[in-house]
């Protein structure tokens, strides 16, 4: 019998987290394609309070929250640990998971799907965010230092999906550049390269597919 399942949607960001947790540490799951517009039953009763994906069943017991998730594979699974050891090591990396789940990524995600009249504050919150990460990133190779750890999984939507949904919008909306981002586009080049995340990753092609229909449904 298979010892963990991953409920999640192909696209999402948050379930791709936790399948690249898993996959770093080498851990074998079965996994569970959710219909967000017509949940399963069993989704729903792994659940109840977010009623959103992911969720890991692991020895029969459900878990959701992917940064909740992250840190149970961390330490369920001891091989290449993605959080560091020392405590305020720890707590930093807790830090920047928040920042990136409560600042960043609402921000970005506004950014990208603002009507043009709002946009310019929008980019300007999100862009003021992305400055943030990268001075901490600084000139290291990723946010866990040599290796990749919680915040780079955890910054997933910034190394594919940002990129990604500007592409889709056929640029209207640009502001995650090279020029202005030097420091996160070498991150996002090293992070996408691993093979860890690499496989783990929905194809770049099926998610313009994916959000461009989406842009064209807007407007
Ligand atoms: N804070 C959650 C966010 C998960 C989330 O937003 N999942 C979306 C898919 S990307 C979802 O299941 N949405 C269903 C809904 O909102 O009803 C996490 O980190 O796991």
């Amino acid at each position: 019998m298979v010892e963990v399942k991953v409920f999640g949607v192909w696209a999402s960001p948050f379930s791709r987290r936790v399948e690249i947790a898993l996959n770093l540490k080498g851990v074998e799951y079965e996994y569970i394609e959710e219909d967000i517009a017509n949940k399963s039953p069993l989704l729903l009763q792994y659940n109840p309070v977010h009623k959103k994906v992911p969720v890991i069943l692991h020895k029969g017991k459900p878990l959701a929250e992917s940064a909740v998730i992250l840190e149970y594979i961390d330490e369920t699974w001891k091989s290449n640990p993605i959080l560091p050891q020392d405590p305020f090591g720890r707590a930093m990396a807790r830090f920047w998971v928040k920042f990136i789940d409560e600042k960043c990524n609402p921000a970005l995600w506004k950014a990208l799907w603002s009507e043009e009249n709002d946009r310019k504050e929008a980019v300007e919150e999100a862009c003021e965010h992305l400055k943030t990460l990268e001075n901490e990133l600084k000139d290291k190779k990723f946010f866990g230092g040599e290796n990749i750890g919680i915040v780079d999984i955890a910054a997933n939507f910034i190394g594919l999906w940002v990129g990604v949904i500007e592409e889709a919008s056929g640029y209207a909306v640009k502001f995650f550049t090279e020029e202005k981002f030097p420091i996160l586009h070498k991150w996002s080049n090293e992070f996408l390269n691993c093979d860890v995340v690499k496989e783990k990753l929905p194809a770049r092609e099926q998610l313009i597919a994916l959000f461009g229909a989406r842009f064209a449904a807007s407007s």
